[in-house]
């Protein structure tokens, strides 16, 4: 399989260079600093293709292009945006660039509460604990009607935890939650994040399909005739939060999409992170299920804990996702497409911990270099064994 790495573009302090050696020969970026909405120009993507090619590397997979909030809320503008997108699709295949990831989150993209969580070895992993996202909905955000969605014990162990937080570990719960991942399109202050979450009042879960469904009717067939596969990224965590919809949580909803625009364009980015939180996916069953429709592959596994709502990220090899049995399935996978012609199946190491130097320099959070270049030597040394043996 092509292995690649996620670049943040020239302002990622993981360089090109440094990504040359870890193994991977493809990248995986997007236009960055573009504001959401804005076209990316036929210019601007060949100048980054032009830095990427000059390091050696190939620009194999768009992660992510930005899809407007209004376009999720079916605002007036939606139209507007839509053109916008359909546009940078026509402009990236012009640049010969033909997988484009992407997401349907409303408001916040994926989600965690703490971003050095100390394992055991001593490294440090990304972590969503349900206490503390309780704590920042009921007593910090103080979400109106958030009650509803906790169970008494959740508001009495949220209240301790939030009782139990300094000045500072405040501040670093509410940024680290709302002040934007990398790669999420927006980030919030409080003010700003209550504002939005209100712009969504109404909006439940069959409504946001049907947003989805009127942006795939739309994007799906210019993607089709341009020769660009769309892999949708599933929700993270996959679930609903802050009274926000969800639905590219499971195997049911990944069907859903696909049916709902079916064309070779209409695909999905296969995050074993995002979807093997839940224990009622299963994410060999759905690798073998989805094979010819998976374009991308976001291999990570996560633990899930004593309160199975919390969990965090776990070794590439380990935690609750079977790794081996899933990159069995995408070997095979990858072997009928050999056999048929069929494209390429790039895959990166999603996020890895923090270990050794990667504590001592700057990186984004889950996209250290240390830790990341463990992940993908171990990813690859599984699909090469399993190459081998099933023959
Ligand atoms: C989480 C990560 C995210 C993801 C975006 C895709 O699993 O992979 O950064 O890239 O949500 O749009
Ligand atoms: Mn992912």
């Amino acid at each position: 399989m092509e292995l690649t790495w996620r670049w943040f573009g020239p302002a990622d302090p993981i360089q090109l260079t440094d990504i040359r050696q870890t193994g991977a020969t493809g990248i995986v970026t997007a236009l960055h600093e573009a504001p959401n909405g804005e076209v990316w120009t036929v210019e601007a993507i060949s100048e980054r293709k032009r830095i990427i090619e000059e390091a050696g590397l190939t620009w194999s997979v768009v992660e992510s292009i930005p899809i407007h909030e209004d376009i999720k809320r079916a605002q007036p503008l939606r139209d507007t945006w839509i053109a916008a997108c359909q546009q940078s699709l026509r402009n990236l295949a012009t640049c010969g660039i033909d997988i484009v990831c992407y997401n349907f989150m409303p408001v916040l993209d994926w989600t965690r509460t703490d971003l050095a969580y100390p394992l055991p070895s001593g490294g440090w992993a990304l972590r969503f604990d349900q206490d503390a996202f309780a704590a920042f909905d009921l007593c910090i955000l103080r979400r109106v009607g958030a009650e509803a969605d906790y169970t008494p014990e959740e508001i009495a162990r949220a209240q301790a935890y939030a009782d139990a937080l300094t000045p500072e570990g405040r501040d670093r719960l509410v940024d680290t939650i709302i002040a934007g991942l990398p790669g999420s399109e927006e980030g919030y202050t409080l003010e700003s994040f209550r504002a939005m979450l209100d712009s969504y009042a109404g909006i439940d879960a069959d409504t946001l399909r049907e947003n989805l469904g009127y942006f795939l009717r739309a994007i799906i067939p210019v993607a089709e005739e341009v020769g660009i596969r769309m892999a949708i990224h599933p929700d993270d965590p996959p679930r609903p939060i802050l009274g926000l919809p969800r639905v590219v949580s499971t195997q049911a909803d990944a069907q859903w999409l696909l049916d709902a625009a079916p064309s070779v364009a209409n695909g999905l980015t296969f995050c074993t992170g995002s979807y093997g939180v839940r224990a009622d996916n299963d994410l060999v069953a759905m690798a073998r299920h989805f094979a010819p429709k998976i374009y991308f592959a976001h291999l990570r596994s996560t633990q899930r804990e004593a309160n199975p709502l919390s969990f965090h990220e776990a070794e590439h090899l380990g935690g609750d996702v079977d790794m081996v049995g899933v990159i069995a399935e995408l070997v095979r996978e990858e072997r009928r497409r050999e056999a048929e012609g069929g494209p390429r199946l790039p895959l990166r190491p999603d996020h890895g911990h923090q270990l050794l130097d990667d504590q001592r320099r700057r990186s984004n959070p889950g996209y250290s270099l240390i830790g990341r270049l463990k992940g993908l030597a171990e990813l690859r040394g599984i699909e090469l064994a399993v190459r081998r043996l099933i023959g």
